[in-house]
């Protein structure tokens, strides 16, 4: 990803020159433990490439080796303690020790430096093959909780067969409160809202100013089912960003749904299936396409991106009860966004009258269909006149 700074060259103590460099393993992701992404983590690599009279010089470089966690402005920052002189060092290096990575919050924690196999590098002509003099690798793993952060993200959902929308559970990312903390929140409508954003762009804090909402969240998925066909179903996706203070750059999302496996087609979104476990494969990652939407602008009429998806239905296993239609989990840039509790799903309409089918359900549905799938090739307006017709025409068989 773009949020890797070529190399940064610092000088720490005047004996040891690190040179720092940031792999970006494409985009490529962490919790201490992520199911979705199990074997995520950052790795710190410190190669002592020369040694001087008073010291040494390093090469240390980071790789990323998470699938979507990036790395967010403004930015990380890497720190160390040096260990006590040691013995078993030829020469007068200082081991690092006790790592700490800001990316840019908490949320790391970084084990041992470890002594490996020294790394080794291919001149440019390709012709030589140098080798550190020594090298140390640090493994450094992500947890939300050790992040202690409140969540940042929360879903939406609804769905054509039910006119309910569920909402964000209230008072997600925190509650709207006038009382303790006027201003935790700004009104879209509030004559004020141009100067709240800039007095607080001022203060250059990367605290979110968000809309009043009743979850209070800078960004919201909403999942939207939205038309069944016969061996396809499509669903709406709509990411919110009602944070005054953030454009996201190079966004990203998680989805797990067991359809995932026969996505057929993907409407401006990237897409990249994520196979933590190689045979189950019901997780993807979406991301904007260039210069298109990779960019979701702060909040406000253009703080919003959305696709649709189209899924293959599996006749086995797709249906549209106990809120199967819905995602499992969905992360935004990293984070677990809050669902709705499961009771609270849109549901089929009549589903516990669902069990006594009689041979006059079975009609009433096969006319329909085969109506239905008639009047998609029609006008809007002819639809209903059509619809009636049919029905009237019903009706009469019935009488008769
Ligand atoms: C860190 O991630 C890489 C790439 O996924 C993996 O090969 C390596 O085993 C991981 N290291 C640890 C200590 O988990
Ligand atoms: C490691 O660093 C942290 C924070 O800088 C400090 O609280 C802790 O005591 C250090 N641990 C060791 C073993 O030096
Ligand atoms: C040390 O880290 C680098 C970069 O991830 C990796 O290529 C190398 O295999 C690691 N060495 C060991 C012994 O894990
Ligand atoms: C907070 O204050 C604003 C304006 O003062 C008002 O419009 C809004 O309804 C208040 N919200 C709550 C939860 O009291
Ligand atoms: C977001 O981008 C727009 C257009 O580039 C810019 O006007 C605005 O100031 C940016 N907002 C933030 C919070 O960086
Ligand atoms: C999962 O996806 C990968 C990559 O698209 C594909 O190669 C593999 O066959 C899929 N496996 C299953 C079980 O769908
Ligand atoms: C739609 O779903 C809600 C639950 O979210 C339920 O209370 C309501 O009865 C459902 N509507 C119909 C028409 O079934
Ligand atoms: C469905 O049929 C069962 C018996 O076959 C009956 O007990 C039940 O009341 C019926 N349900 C409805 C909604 O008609
Ligand atoms: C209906 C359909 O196409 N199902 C396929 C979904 O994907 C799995 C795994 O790729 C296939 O085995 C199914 O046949």
């Amino acid at each position: 990803m773009e949020l890797c700074s070529r190399s940064l060259m610092r000088f720490t103590t005047p004996t040891i020159l690190l040179l720092f460099l940031l792999s970006c393993s494409t985009f490529t992701s962490t919790e201490a433990y992520d199911a979705l992404d199990p074997n995520g983590n950052i790795t710190i690599k410190w190669d002592v490439i020369s040694w001087t009279p008073d010291g040494y010089v390093a090469v240390v470089t980071i790789f990323n080796f998470q699938q979507y966690r990036h790395i967010q402005a403004p930015g990380w920052t890497l720190g160390w303690t040096w260990a006590k002189k040691r013995g078993d060092m030829e020469h007068d290096g200082r081991v690092p020790k006790n790592f700490t990575l800001k990316a840019p919050g908490p949320g790391y924690t970084c084990g041992p430096a470890k002594i490996v196999k020294p790394t080794k590098y291919v001149t440019s002509d390709g012709r030589r093959v140098t080798q550190a003099m020594m090298t140390w690798n640090v493994t450094c793993t992500y947890s939300q909780f050790l992040a202690q952060k409140t969540p940042t993200c929360c879903v939406s959902l609804s769905s054509f067969y039910n006119d309910t929308i569920v909402p964000c559970p209230t008072c997600t990312c925190g509650c709207q409160n006038n009382l303790t903390q006027p201003g935790s929140c700004v009104n879209p409508d509030s004559p004020y809202l141009a100067s709240v954003v800039s007095e607080q762009e001022k203060r250059n804090s990367y605290a979110p100013l968000v809309q009043c909402t009743s979850h209070m969240c800078p960004i919201r998925v909403h999942w939207h089912v939205k038309v069944n066909y016969k061996d396809y179903w499509r669903v709406k996706v709509t990411i919110t960003n009602f944070n005054y203070r953030m454009n996201y750059t190079k966004w990203n999302l998680v989805v797990q749904h067991p359809n995932f496996d026969n996505l057929t087609q993907l409407f401006s979104f990237n897409y990249k299936p994520l196979n933590p476990y190689q045979n189950i494969n019901d997780t993807a990652m979406l991301w904007g396409v260039q210069f298109y939407n990779d960019l979701l602008m702060q909040a406000g009429p253009l703080g919003n991106v959305q696709s649709e998806l189209l899924f293959q239905k599996d006749k086995s296993t797709f249906t549209f009860e106990k809120g199967w239609g819905f995602p499992r989990r969905i992360y935004f840039n990293g984070d677990n966004c809050v669902m709705p509790p499961p009771d609270a799903y849109p549901y089929l309409p009549n589903a516990g009258l669902r069990q006594n089918v009689s041979l006059l359900v079975l009609l009433i549905t096969l006319l329909t269909s085969v109506a239905i799938q008639f009047v998609h090739k029609l006008e809007r307006n002819m639809k209903q006149f059509l619809l009636i017709v049919i029905v009237g025409e019903f009706t009469a068989i019935l009488l008769l």
